[in-house]
């Protein structure tokens, strides 16, 4: 670095600060801010970068920085984020920066038509080009693709995932049946049912999605099929300050038609538990009655957001979630019968209980007030109102003689316990609801005779929260194998691919996160079965687990004691605290204090059999076939369920590559296409760009490994083949003769490349960031140019 160069130094806020060079150090360089000159900033080699020359300047491509670093791809997208270009490659990873406003003409019909059969980079990134270039290579290939897209909560996976959505059925449905039309409804139920609001998105996905979209023989839409995972089942009893349940709860109590309302006993959201969680000052703090009639007479609850957000629009939202069921087939008879569990699940939430004092084994009963909601209850599950009472403040359990099963007997629940048992019944049924809506989905959209699919992955990214759950653990372990699944497809079988093209490119350095995965999920070690071990125990205990968690593991690289505990033995794990686990994209504190209630699926089995023989069609029909457990374990572990979700996912993942065919002369990713999603700042609002985060999330997206490999690397490459076929039309027939490789030898020759730009291997052509576009460029110029260039050709030949 020499004296007086322009370059990009650290900035906690910005990410970096534009500044020059005044002095070189033997340990760091002191440089001066343009916008604070006499300062000086000490900063040392490895985080200083070269910054480009020309900085309003702004490339499509990263690949296209003369200097590629951290710092000058944060400042690229800055430049194009300020002017509403919100989309940037690297290569053929796609950048999405969350606009925060609508850009209509960026999603209108005539811009997909203008991505139709276009190669990517010929046009300004968009998704639409990732989308085409997905169903080119499925067409050409006729192996199945996939996209994944990931990002923090709010960074615009779920739009990104519509939008693709639009591209694809726009283009390429029949317009025959309304099948693409079906594909689109399903969105608005889906997300009615499983998203809500949070601090960080007021539209937030509380599941993860895998869509397929099927196509015929003819590279038609034929179908879709949708898998879920890991809804948030505990937002159904609980949300934090300032979020709220589910929407189709305010919904329905928003834009029910009077005689459903009746009908259901529906009132405003603030008559309902299940809905205040997240409430803040207006109702938790404000005990008494009379303070709580004052605030609903002056309606300050609609002033809460975590109650009635005001950008969101329940009243029309449920017309909106209605008539997407009408459009799915579904009946007014069925769509009755989901309303009425959506109540049930409402009123349950407010029976409370209190002790019985004539029991003489401290159980609990139904308290008075709720005896009314008791019987709203046991009448919208089509349950007997005493046998639902029983089964809440009783369990059912079987003794056993030496061995053998003895009699079934009831035990009294506490009052702890027994408003457990009714949330794990409201969440129970919530869940089970929620499989029922996909299930229809996809009944709506049946394939026939599909040739390949284009699966489109909505997961959750990276979480790291101030206390981070088993929910977060689930999410992280997810995303650390969707990092192992980039790792793998960009950058080792890249650099496989160079090594067996005998390129002498050096090797990229990358951290492979197998130990962390084998953390958390290999046999008997590993913290999930751990998890599922302790649950089976007579009496489980969070501690136990956390201790057994640390003792299995000691000395693992990937896991420690949260600092808090350091000092202490293993033993004095504190109550909110469990074990820090280095993931790829950083450290996690999990609070394990949770983790045998949250990885638990089972209800009690006096609860199940008596929903068993429910009169409630629905009700019944989704509980058929659930496992019940009579004995003393009562445990269905949500932990096992989702890794073999992921087993499915990643197999459906691995068998969408493609694997020779290369066509596209651009393909670095082979098969899967990533998009990564970025938050540009957490107060959710427009042209906002907060350098300092968004470099974080970059880093969690594995956009660092990246350009390394991009500085080192050649990302695009074209079979030599490939390129004599795309070009020998033009050629006389005496070129026609040569063989593929030396006629791009010297086809490259007469073009006077420079030998910086390309790399010949054996079977294909490789180049440099940006320069395939400009050598297809000049080979796709005017007609006279090419006469020109083929006169070249013969006479370098001669
Ligand atoms: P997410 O899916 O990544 O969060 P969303 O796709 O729900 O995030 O986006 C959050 C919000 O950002 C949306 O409700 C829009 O208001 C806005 N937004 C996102 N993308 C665009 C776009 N291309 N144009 C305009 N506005 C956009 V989560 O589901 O919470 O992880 O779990
Ligand atoms: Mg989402």
């Amino acid at each position: 670095m020499d004296g007086g160069k322009k370059v990009w130094v650290p900035h906690a806020h910005d990410g970096f600060k534009l500044g020059r060079i005044v002095d070189i150090g033997s340990d760091d360089i002191t440089i001066e801010p343009f916008d604070a000159p006499g300062t000086a900033i000490h900063s040392v080699y490895d985080r200083t970068f070269p910054a480009e020359e020309y900085d309003n300047k702004d490339v499509d491509d990263n690949c296209g920085l003369m200097y590629l670093n951290e710092a000058t791809l944060l400042h690229n997208l800055r430049i194009r984020y300020l002017k509403n270009q919100i989309y940037t490659y690297t290569a053929n990873i796609l950048i999405a920066v969350n606009p925060y406003f609508e850009m209509p003409d960026l999603y209108a019909t005539q811009t997909v038509k203008k991505y139709n059969g276009k190669s990517l980079g010929t046009m300004p990134p968009h998704v639409f080009a990732i989308a085409d270039k997905a169903y080119r290579d499925m067409k050409v290939t006729k192996h199945s693709q996939s996209v994944i897209v990931s990002g923090e909560s709010g960074a615009g996976k779920t739009e990104s995932t519509k939008y693709i959505l639009k591209y694809l059925t726009e283009s390429w449905g029949t317009g025959s049946s309304n099948i693409e039309q079906r594909i689109l409804e399903s969105n608005p139920l889906l997300e009615a049912f499983g998203n809500a609001k949070t601090v960080r998105n007021n539209n937030s996905s509380r599941f993860g999605k895998f869509i397929e979209i099927h196509f015929d023989g003819k590279c038609y839409v034929n179908g879709g099929f949708i898998s879920h995972y890991l809804l948030e089942k505990s937002r159904v009893c609980t949300q934090s300050k300032e979020e709220r349940n589910y929407h189709i709860f305010y919904r329905l109590c928003a834009g029910a038609p009077d005689q459903l309302r009746q009908k259901l006993s529906l009132a405003p959201p603030d008559k309902f538990r299940y809905l205040m969680r997240g409430c803040t000052q207006y109702f938790c703090n404000r005990q008494t009655d009379k303070q709580l009639a004052a605030d609903r007479k002056s309606q300050q609850y609609l002033k809460d957001g975590s109650l009635h957000d005001p950008k969101l629009d329940d009243m029309n939202d449920f017309k909106t979630c209605d008539l997407a069921m009408t459009h799915l087939g579904i009946s007014d008879e069925d769509k009755l019968s989901i309303y009425t569990l959506v109540a049930a699940v409402l009123h349950l939430g407010n029976l409370e209980f209190e002790e019985n004092v004539d029991d003489a084994k401290g159980g609990c009963k139904i308290n008075g007030p709720s005896e009314k909601t008791l019987g709203i209850c046991s009448g919208l599950l089509s349950l007997d109102k005493e046998e639902l009472r029983e089964s809440l403040i009783t369990r059912v359990m079987q003794t056993s003689k030496g061995g053998s099963k003895g009699t079934l007997i009831k035990v009294p629940l506490k009052i702890g316990e027994a408003s457990s048992a009714r949330d794990a019944l409201a969440k129970t049924i919530y869940s089970k609801l929620f499989d029922y809506i996909v299930s229809r989905v996809n009944q709506a959209i049946p394939f026939s005779q599909s040739m390949s699919f284009i699966g489109l992955l909505d997961i959750a990214g990276f979480e790291y929260f101030q206390v981070n759950s088993f929910e977060q653990f689930c999410i992280n372990y997810c995303n650390e194998k969707l990092q192992q699944f980039f790792n793998t497809r960009i950058l080792k079988e890249e650099q496989d691919l160079y090594e067996k093209e005998g390129l002498g490119v050096k090797k990229i350095q990358w951290t492979d996160n197998q130990d962390c995965i084998e953390l958390i999920e290999n046999k008997k070690m590993g913290i999930f079965d751990l998890l599922d071990e302790e649950s089976k125990l007579p009496a489980p205990k969070y501690d136990h687990f956390t201790m057994e968690v640390h003792n299995r593991n000691k000395n693992h690289f990937r896991l420690s004691l949260p600092r808090k505990s350091k000092l202490k033995s293993h033993r004095d794990v504190r109550d909110e605290e469990g074990f820090l686990i280095r993931h790829f994209a950083g450290a996690v504190v999990y609070h394990t204090n949770q983790f045998l209630d949250k990885n638990n699926d089972a209800l009690h089995a006096s609860l199940h059999f008596l929903i068993q023989d429910s009169n409630n069609t629905l009700l019944k029909k989704m509980f058929e076939g659930t496992q019940v457990s009579t004995g003393k374990l009562n445990f269905i572990s949500v932990g096992s369920k989702f890794r073999s979700q992921l087993v499915i996912l990643m197999e459906k993942l691995k068998a969408t590559e493609d694997v020779t065919l290369l066509r596209t002369p651009t393909l670095l990713v082979k098969g899967t296409n990533f998009i990564r999603c970025i938050k540009p700042n957490l107060k959710m609002v427009d042209h906002l760009f907060e350098g300092g985060q968004i470099l974080s999330q970059l880093e969690c997206a594995g956009m660092n490994a990246v350009l390394d490999l991009m500085q080192q690397g050649y990302p695009s490459r074209t079979q030599f083949l490939e390129l004599y076929n795309m070009y020998k039309k033009f050629m006389p027939s005496d070129l026609i003769r040569l063989d593929p490789r030396l006629f791009c030898k010297a086809l490259f020759k007469a073009l006077g490349l420079d030998d910086n730009d390309f790399k010949f291997g054996l079977t294909k052509v490789f180049f440099r960031p940006g320069k395939f576009a400009e050598f297809d460029q000049i080979m796709k110029s005017d007609p006279e140019n090419l006469a020109i260039l083929i006169k070249k050709v013969k006479r370098w030949l001669i």
